[in-house]
């Protein structure tokens, strides 16, 4: 199924007095909101290939019916919610659950859709089937060099996916670790990745990064061998210039002050991408902005801040991508829901009066440093993120159109009631 043109402009035309009074009295408000608008629209957050079907539990999955059922489906949806929202145009694949066995067909299709290729992701957590060796006890850390070897191998293949593609960018996210103490000798462990990943930097492109993902907990509950955005850094530095941390907001031990760790990255030059998703225990995976939209703000306050001190591009020089998963929700409204809540608190620390801040900072007015945070934090900004999809062609309500079109009736037509999308 594909959104035209024309039922876009339908919907808009239908809605447009409403949102024009919105953003009318928005704008009186908040006059400054104007500028924006430009850095909105150049921003775009990638979809995963993996979170386009019900995601579940290790208790169960539920169907939600009509997932996509190979790669080609899973742009389908990604165009479909692009077309909607018009800030969704990029897709992180995960090999092998998406191996592109038609890269040309692949590339010919993201292109009229719009959509370009962010990082590629490999998997060493899992064992495929026919694998010779088998990752139960690590990849890269692994104490027996021929199992390395097949990691670091699947490791230099996604990179030639990803050249094929046009993706600049590879992930590496290791559930290398051990679950019971006294299992892993943890120096030997971080330098068999250390080293590892050094021969997997050296099979990147010179336009390449490389993505060290971190995370605390899960599969492995004893030890994690990048378990924080210390063992990130760490190997980040030792492995070169290409070489950054990524950031997934579910990855922490709880309470984790997630915007101080932003900081202190984009401060070093190491912070490379961001997986957003929202969470109330672990890596729960939820809408991003669901549980703690404030968290959300703050973190984006300090991007801003940090970046623009930098000198960087906030659309281009991150990898932007949402990470979640979807136990009870219809995938593609929970995306919708998960960009724009990302576009609002980026809208939202734009607005943020950095300078008065600032002041009030120098002078330790903490009062007044809570007022100009929560000042951008508790404007209503929805009129100016609809305003920005109307102008780059796409809907106004996103959600309200995609129901009106009856999209998951029509794609349970198309594909079938029990139908089951490749990831977790
Ligand atoms: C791991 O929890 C993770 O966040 C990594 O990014 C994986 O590649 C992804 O989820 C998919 O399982
Ligand atoms: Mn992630």
């Amino acid at each position: 199924m594909r959104i035209e043109k024309r039922q876009i402009e339908q919907h808009n035309d239908g809605v447009y007095d409403e949102h024009a009074l919105r953003l009318e009295q928005l704008l009186v408000q908040r006059p400054s909101a104007r500028l924006a608008i430009p850095l909105l629209e150049a921003f775009q957050v990638a979809i995963p290939s993996w979170a386009l079907g019900a995601g579940g539990t290790r208790f169960g999955r539920f169907s939600i019916g009509g997932e996509p059922g190979n790669l080609t489906q899973k742009l389908e949806d990604i165009g479909l919610l692009h077309a909607l929202n018009r800030s969704s145009g990029a897709v992180s694949l995960h090999i092998p659950w998406d191996i592109p066995t038609d890269p040309e067909a692949i590339r010919a299709l993201a292109q009229s859709l719009g959509i370009r290729f962010d990082a590629v992701n490999s998997n060493t957590f899992q064992d495929q089937p026919g694998q010779k060796h088998s990752y139960k006890f690590g990849s890269l850390q692994h104490v027996n060099k021929a199992i390395r070897q097949q990691a670091i191998a699947h490791n230099r293949e996604v990179i030639e996916y990803g050249k094929v593609l046009g993706s600049t960018a590879l992930t590496v996210w290791l559930s290398d670790g051990s679950n019971f103490p006294g299992q892993l000798n943890f120096r030997k462990a971080f330098q068999h990745v250390h080293e590892s990943l050094s021969e997997i930097y050296s099979a990147l492109p010179e336009s390449w990064r490389l993505l060290i993902e971190y995370k605390a907990f899960e599969p492995n509950f004893y030890s994690m061998t990048v378990g924080d955005w210390g063992q990130s850094l760490l190997l980040a530095n030792k492995l070169g210039n290409k070489a950054f941390t990524l950031v997934d907001l579910g990855h922490h031990l709880p309470n984790a002050n997630i915007e101080q760790i932003v900081s202190l990255l984009l401060m070093e030059k190491k912070l490379g991408g961001f997986h957003f998703n929202d969470s109330k225990y672990g890596d729960d995976d939820l809408t991003v902005g669901s549980i703690r939209p404030y968290q959300l703000f703050l973190i984006f306050q300090e991007l801003v801040e940090g970046m623009n001190a930098q000198g960087m591009n906030h659309a281009n020089d991150l990898a932007w991508m949402i990470d979640a998963s979807h136990n009870i929700k219809d995938p593609l409204e929970d995306l919708l829901q998960s960009v724009e809540a990302i576009q609002l608190a980026y809208a939202q620390a734009l607005l943020v009066d950095t300078e008065a801040l600032e002041s009030a900072r120098i002078s330790n007015d903490t009062v007044l440093a809570q007022e100009i945070l929560q000042d951008a934090f508790r404007s209503d900004l929805r009129p100016l993120i609809a305003e920005v999809r109307r102008k780059k062609g796409g809907a106004l309500y996103p959600l309200q159109l995609y129901r009106n079109l009856n999209v998951r009736e029509n794609l349970i037509k198309e594909r079938g009631i029990i139908s089951k999308a490749t990831g977790l």
